[in-house]
């Protein structure tokens, strides 16, 4: 669980994790400004990690990343505390990465109609489909959306791709999604119902623009590098010169 500023929420999420399949919780918090830290060590959680300086959301998921590699996870689930996406999936969503069917599971709002009515707020609702219909076309996929924040993914997904290259920011996760296309790993969807309660938290306009921006340039990058034009760092392993 990425955390920031998530003590309103956090318990509510963690008792629905499905503590028989989850072997280990880790947290990592993003140096939160409320109680997220004493109320993860009230609840239980073993694993805390407490960043000294606000990195960012990406920031945070290279450190809970990290710690679930160090602790030889074979499936990772990353969860926001923010009580945003339902934890009771965790299971259908381990089962698909356990079976070897896939690599990468994510869950989709858009799939299903459950966006507006559990609160997206329109713009998001809009740009998302037309930031997905853009990604789709340039980097040639086929996902319902680039944007949940909602992700397992195979011990395998994570020695592979070089995240510690990625933005500390929000769009860390798009960079990884396109990584994972690179990569060819096999990524599948579910439906996930989402919840934009008061008590979520959620990226601002600023962000969500810069956001925006910065999932198109991540399409761009892939496509250059893709077709040997411009190498981008992000994928630069594969890079070969022909
Ligand atoms: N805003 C923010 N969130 C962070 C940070 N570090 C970790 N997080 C966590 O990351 C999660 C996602 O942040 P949100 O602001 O809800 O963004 P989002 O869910 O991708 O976008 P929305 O769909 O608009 O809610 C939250 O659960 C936060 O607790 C940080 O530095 N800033
Ligand atoms: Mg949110």
């Amino acid at each position: 669980m990425p955390a920031y500023n998530a003590a309103k929420t956090l318990e509510r999420t963690y008792i629905e994790i499905p503590t028989d399949l989850v072997d280990e919780v880790v947290l990592v918090d993003d140096c939160s400004t409320d109680e997220t830290v004493s109320l993860a060590k009230k609840i239980g959680i073993k694993h805390i990690v407490v960043h000294e300086k606000n990195l960012g959301y990406g920031g945070n998921q290279k450190s809970c990343y990290d710690y679930a590699l160090k602790l030889d996870a074979d499936i990772v689930v990353m969860l926001h505390p923010d009580y945003q996406y339902s934890p009771k999936l965790i299971r259908s969503m381990a089962s698909l990465l356990s079976e070897d069917i896939y690599d990468i599971v994510m869950g989709s709002r858009i799939l299903g109609k459950g966006a507006l009515s559990g609160g997206m707020p329109f713009y998001k609702f809009f740009f998302n489909r037309l930031l997905t219909f853009l990604e789709n076309v340039i980097i040639n996929q086929k996902l319902s959306e680039y944007h949940s924040g909602y992700r397992a993914y195979t011990h395998d997904v994570l020695r592979k791709i070089k995240y510690h290259k990625n933005s500390n920011n929000f769009i860390f996760d798009n960079q990884f999604l396109v990584q994972a296309h690179f990569y060819k790993f096999r990524i599948a969807e579910i439906t996930c119902p989402t919840n934009y309660s008061k008590d979520a938290s959620s990226i601002n306009l600023i962000g969500s623009l810069m956001y925006g921006i910065g999932c198109l340039i991540t399409a761009v990058s892939y496509r250059l590098h893709q077709l040997k034009i411009r190498k981008s760092p992000l994928f630069l392993d594969h890079f070969k010169i022909s």
